[in-house]
């Protein structure tokens, strides 16, 4: 799994306007609306804690400062705890904190220390990113194309299979594929039998991953897989919409997701 690095933190809320433009002119919805009606909730003033933790490769700079811009821009009352770790956590519980917000190399969560909710990164930004994509407002289908079926790949594909999307499925990894087949019925996608695509939900860590046989001149590429999976030649073109951002839609959905 990919580390984010501050650059990519840089500029966030901007980044996060481009994408919520992109958001509406494809799906008719803004990453708000959508959020409320994937998970069927609404901010009400809970207090979030941010606590920096140490562990692994240790506190990545921007990472807790955009935490924060993000619970800001859901109107919702946040901080940074003054320490990182168990002594942060200390601090937040003892402050009264709803929502706790953390992340470790392997993990992101969100605990709703109220209500008990739980959630994981991966699971609500493959939701998110595929509820995206599964919005197209141009799409003449309800076939989606999944590249990439690791935790975040695996959990849209699940998402888009009980909404009841033709889901189909690439994945160099024949494990992945046969569990993805298997366990979710989902069809193979066959590069050799070519079929294009106007939805598109991508979850590698990879670059160029879309290759122009894959996509229909109208489409929407939903990822939050840095580097980006379109080639420059082709992120150029006017009739792809590209949803992509580094955090915030991924951080949205798990806040949505224990409100
Ligand atoms: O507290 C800190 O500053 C660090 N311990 C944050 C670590 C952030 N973790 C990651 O970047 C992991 N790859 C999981 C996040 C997934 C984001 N899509
Ligand atoms: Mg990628």
């Amino acid at each position: 799994m990919a580390l984010l690095t501050p650059e990519d933190l840089e500029d966030l809320l901007n980044k996060l306007r481009q994408s919520n433009e992109t958001i509406k002119a494809s799906t008719g919805k803004g990453i708000t609306e959508i959020c409320e009606d994937v998970y069927g909730t609404r901010p009400a003033s809970q207090k979030v804690a941010i606590v920096p933790i140490t562990a692994g490769n240790g506190v990545i700079g921007n990472f807790s400062s955009s935490l924060l811009a993000i619970t800001e821009y859901f109107g919702l009352e946040g901080y940074i705890t003054e320490h990182p770790d168990i002594t942060g956590y200390h601090q937040a519980v003892s402050d009264g904190a709803d929502i706790l917000l953390m992340a470790d190399d392997h993990m992101f969560i969100a605990h709703n220390l109220k209500s008990r909710k739980i959630a994981a990164n991966h699971i609500c930004t493959g939701v998110i990113y595929s509820e995206i994509a599964s919005r197209f407002i141009h799409a003449g289908s309800k076939d989606v194309l999944v590249i990439g079926l690791g935790r975040v790949g695996y959990a849209g594909t699940e998402h888009l299979v009980k909404k009841g999307f033709n889901v189909y499925a690439y994945d160099p990894n024949t494990e992945f594929m046969e569990k993805a087949i298997e366990e979710l019925g989902v069809n193979a996608y066959d590069s050799a039998d070519p079929k294009k695509f106007s939805m598109v939900f991508e979850a590698t860590p990879n670059a160029n991953t879309i290759s122009e046989g894959m996509i229909a001149e109208r489409c929407l590429v939903s990822t939050p897989g840095i580097p980006c999976a379109l080639p420059p030649e082709l992120a150029e073109n006017g009739d792809i919409d590209l949803v992509m951002e580094p955090l915030v839609i991924g951080a949205a959905a798990m806040l949505y997701s224990v409100f």
